[in-house]
């Protein structure tokens, strides 16, 4: 089934709470051109969307809700070109969401969608730190053929200058561990194996502990999650981040020292069985977007 695309798609919102004035914007990005294992992630952002309609306005985590900021879904971005083609158009689609001064949650697709938009956010804020939450670092020079593909992306964010902070990692190749273990200087990473033994709170306070104060950009691989969470995903690596972990730093992002420029959760593959995916995204996406939209106002 194809949802309508809507104003009021993600949650369900009433005309009242997804205004042309809404602070929270939802864009919905059905790409997929590069998937390597199984095939899927186009139809991430339409399970999203309808899961949300289910998903409660309150947050408790956060103890707010998103829909008082006003959050207007647009028509999902449909593109059937190449990865860094579809960074030209992204880079420009969200660079007007951040001139309007809105919070930008992007829902994918795969994860090559990232480039345009944390080239946007680097552009407007030139010591962007992308928090990046996934089982892989997506650290290959080149993969199948492509350098702009969802096994490279973070390559080329990298090259953009902005800080990159990778946690949930535990599906490395030799490539990106000799990449790593030249320590390029913008590059940090917490993998699976460091953070694992950990307490809950321990795991949250070494992400946070790490990160620089300022603008912050989420992108976040839904297999970044433990595959109890999320099995619909391409690759879902066992041994993942517990919603405790990620649902607590979000809480703590919601700070003074550093605030939300953008948000992007990623890689969903639904399966008509497992629809807990489908909503364990739906319910995160909503509080990465809160969380987002509390720190802006906190900014302001
Ligand atoms: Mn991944």
């Amino acid at each position: 089934m194809i949802f309508p695309a809507s104003a009021g798609a993600f949650l369900g919102l009433d005309a009242a709470d997804c205004g042309e004035d809404s602070l929270g914007v939802v864009l919905p990005i059905p790409y997929e051109a590069t998937t390597t294992y199984r095939q899927g992630t186009a139809a991430g952002p339409e399970a999203i969307l309808q899961a949300s309609q289910q998903v409660e306005f309150y947050d408790e985590w956060l103890e707010d809700e998103a829909r008082a900021y006003g959050v207007r879904t647009m028509n999902p971005l449909r593109f059937a070109g190449p990865p860094q083609e579809l960074a030209v158009e992204l880079k420009q689609a969200v660079g007007q969401i951040l001139d309007a001064e809105k919070f930008p949650l992007l829902l994918g697709g795969e994860h090559s969608l990232s480039l345009g938009p944390i080239q946007a956010a680097v552009e407007r804020h030139p010591d962007l730190v992308v928090l990046h939450l996934d089982a892989h670092p997506d650290l290959r020079d080149q993969y199948e053929g492509t350098a702009y593909g969802h096994g490279c992306v973070m390559r080329r964010v990298l090259e953009t200058g902005c800080q990159l902070y990778s946690f949930g990692l535990r599906a490395i190749s030799p490539e990106e561990r000799d990449f790593y273990a030249a320590k390029p200087e913008n590059l940090h990473w917490l993998t699976a194996r460091q953070l694992l033994p950990l307490s809950a709170e321990e795991k949250v306070a070494a992400i946070v502990r790490g990160l620089p104060a300022g603008p912050l950009w989420l992108s976040w691989d839904c297999d970044g999650l433990d595959p109890a969470l999320v099995p619909s995903t391409g690759t879902p690596e066992p041994g993942g981040m517990d919603w405790y972990t990620v649902s607590e730093l979000l809480r703590q992002l919601d700070g003074q020292k550093r605030w939300l420029v953008g948000a992007e959760l990623l890689e969903l593959m639904p399966q008509s069985q497992h629809h807990a995916s489908d909503f364990a995204c739906a319910r995160l996406a909503h509080r990465m977007l809160l969380a987002g939209l509390r720190s802006r106002r906190r900014k302001a």
